[in-house]
């Protein structure tokens, strides 16, 4: 029998993150932790932050894109939480102070226009509910030494919560093709990668109304005005001090991002 349970297992993630202080998976100590169970942590770190005083502001997806599965190891996309102290200004730097390893990869923001809640969500529904597409920033710092994690780990770890922002650029869903909209990344001013949003899942949507009909599952929905990240659309890159990022996407704008 394991040592560890949903509340000391939550504890323990937001003890790490608090103190910057990275460890060995979960599931090294706990081989039995299955997905419901990673869930149900990370719903209590969800409740932990909120009782300290943070409010839930929306939904992050991750693992989306085949390039970020086949880099972490993993085969199934997985939905977390934003809280507003994950909200970065833009222009703020990434602070060598707050997070452990942080990395950073382009996704595909919305602002929802109106509530989107499960079961049998299907693209088309999800994009009717959204009021603005936005280039995002998600900034990533697993808990987890050297981001080694099986899918049960991540799930708990909130799917490896840091900051994130977004771009400049609010744009209507209408006329926008984003299965077509590129980016392209760039490390310290060398252009080191590029995806189009048909890398999350065929289209950044399809993860929209997975994250619905998942959180139906869990008795949740997302609600307007909240933020919704669709998932990396490369690899991260990581952000040591002094690092600049940028993303510049075809027309939602650029967004960078510098270590601090
Ligand atoms: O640490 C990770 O790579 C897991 C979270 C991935 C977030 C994403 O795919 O957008």
């Amino acid at each position: 029998m394991s040592a560890w349970d949903i509340r000391t297992a939550a504890c323990e993630l937001l003890t790490c993150e608090r103190e910057r202080r990275d460890r060995e998976p979960l599931s090294d100590e706990w081989p039995d932790l299955d997905l419901a169970t990673a869930y149900a942590i990370q719903d209590a770190t969800l409740r932990q932050r909120v009782a300290a005083g943070q409010c839930r502001v929306g939904v992050k997806l991750g693992l989306t894109s085949r390039a970020k599965q086949r880099r972490m190891g993993v085969d199934e996309p997985i939905v977390a939480w934003l809280t507003d102290d994950m909200a970065m200004a833009a222009g703020e730097p990434v602070s060598a102070e707050r997070f452990i390893h942080p990395r950073v990869e382009p996704e595909i923001a919305f602002v929802m226009g109106a509530d989107l809640e499960g079961p049998g969500v299907t693209a088309a529904t999800a994009m009717d509910a959204v009021a603005w597409v936005y280039a995002g920033a998600d900034v990533i710092d697993s808990r987890y030494r050297d981001f080694r994690f099986t899918l049960p780990d991540v799930v708990a770890d909130n799917a490896s919560s840091g900051a994130f922002v977004t771009g400049p650029t609010a744009l209507r869903p209408a006329g926008l093709d984003l299965t077509t909209e590129a980016v392209l990344v760039e490390v310290d001013g060398e252009i080191v990668d590029t995806a189009t949003g048909a890398a999350v899942l065929g289209h950044p949507a399809e993860a929209l109304a997975l994250a619905a009909n998942a959180l139906a599952r869990r008795g949740q929905s997302i609600m307007a005005g909240q933020v919704v990240l669709t998932g990396g659309l490369t690899d991260a890159y990581p952000v040591p001090p002094g690092a600049n990022i940028a993303f510049h996407f075809t027309h939602l704008g650029s967004l960078t991002v510098r270590g601090g």
